[in-house]
């Protein structure tokens, strides 16, 4: 049997998947066109997807059996009312490896008082020393496949590490909480904050004033999760009154990030633009092709976004 498989992505996308897609799939035995576009909607059994793929309108494709995201984010197509077969998200290794350097590298920069130290004024300052990491607290809010790696990374480097999660979680090397009561507990000792959570109607806005004014003053962000976490405003009003030390912002609510965003020229704010970390063909077209490979046998999917829940 040969199945119908639609990549909807842009055409960058498929210059680096087309390759590692056809070759997992021959390995796995599987027989499949795989085409950007099909004339016949009603034909394609799987579509890969990327938010930014222009398919919103899933009704045509009548005999689909799932929607494989390439993206670790599903805000933008899980609460699709066109979408009514399984949805999945990416998990992959590359992304993952990626997401912990990312997170690793601008943490330490804020640890280390990097800015403060390379940018010498001509002052020879030997008091300065950072303290060790095992006297600086991080917090990580999310607790999945990037957050728990991230927050056990920086346990490796033997920081005080603790995490929340929306369900109760143990995860080795850090102090899980969960709940609004341990939002408030691990926000109270965060010096270092890392937002790793999905966007869903329970965490847009989360970081409004009231909760960055819950963590210990001076204390520094890193999202890499998703702009709509955090209130921009109050970010710059916390910036302001030396609440927040520093934002290291990687996502936003608009993207690109308008030239006139006050974002772009805040001296308490450093941008990089959406690069955290990236999905990568080679790792994850293995990931796709499993999923194909379950949906085949009837197994249940790896990844699958609880559309209830939201990721
Ligand atoms: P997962 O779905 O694996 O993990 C999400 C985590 O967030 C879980 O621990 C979950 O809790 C927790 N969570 C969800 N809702 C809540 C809530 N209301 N209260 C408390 N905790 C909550 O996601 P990933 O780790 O794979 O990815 C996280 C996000 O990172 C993605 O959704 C995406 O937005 C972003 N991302 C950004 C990239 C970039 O380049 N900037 C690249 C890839 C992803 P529980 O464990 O209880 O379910
Ligand atoms: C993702 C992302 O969700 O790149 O995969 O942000």
């Amino acid at each position: 049997m040969t199945l119908n498989i639609l990549f909807s992505d842009r055409d960058e996308a498929w210059t680096k998947w087309e390759g590692p897609l056809r070759a997992e799939l021959h390995a796995a035995g599987i027989t499949a066109n795989v085409h950007r576009s099909y004339d016949t909607p009603q034909s394609v059994d799987f579509v890969i997807y990327s938010p930014a793929s222009p398919l919103q309108d899933f009704s045509p494709y009548t005999n689909l059996k799932a929607v494989l995201s390439m993206w670790a984010g599903v805000e933008s197509i899980q609460d699709n009312r066109t979408l009514t077969v399984p949805l999945t998200r990416m998990v992959d290794p590359g992304l993952t490896e990626g997401m912990v350097e990312y997170v690793t590298g601008h943490m330490l920069r804020h640890h280390l008082g990097l800015d403060r130290h390379i940018k010498s004024s001509g002052t020879w300052m030997p008091k300065t020393a950072p303290p060790l990491a095992r006297n600086r607290t991080v917090g990580v809010l999310g607790l999945g496949a990037l957050g728990a790696a991230c927050a056990q990374a920086a346990a490796r480097l033997n920081f005080d590490v603790h995490g929340w999660s929306r369900t109760p979680k143990s995860v080795a090397g850090l102090t899980c909480h969960d709940g609004e009561e341990g939002l408030g507990k691990i926000l109270s000792l965060s010096e270092i904050l890392v937002l790793l959570l999905p966007l869903t109607d329970q965490t847009r806005d989360l970081m409004n004033a009231h909760r960055l004014s819950l963590l210990p003053k001076g204390a520094c962000l890193i999202n890499p999760g998703r702009g709509h976490l955090i209130v921009d405003d109050d970010l710059v009003a916390a910036l302001e009154t030396g609440q927040i030390a520093h934002a290291t912002l990687d996502v936003f609510r608009q993207e690109p990030l308008p030239s006139s965003h006050v974002f772009w020229s805040h001296p308490g704010i450093t941008v990089t633009p959406h690069i955290a970390a990236e999905t990568r063909a080679e790792t994850a077209a293995k990931v796709i092709v499993e999923n194909i490979i379950r949906a085949q046998k009837g197994q249940p999917f790896l990844h699958l976004v609880d559309r209830t829940s939201g990721y």
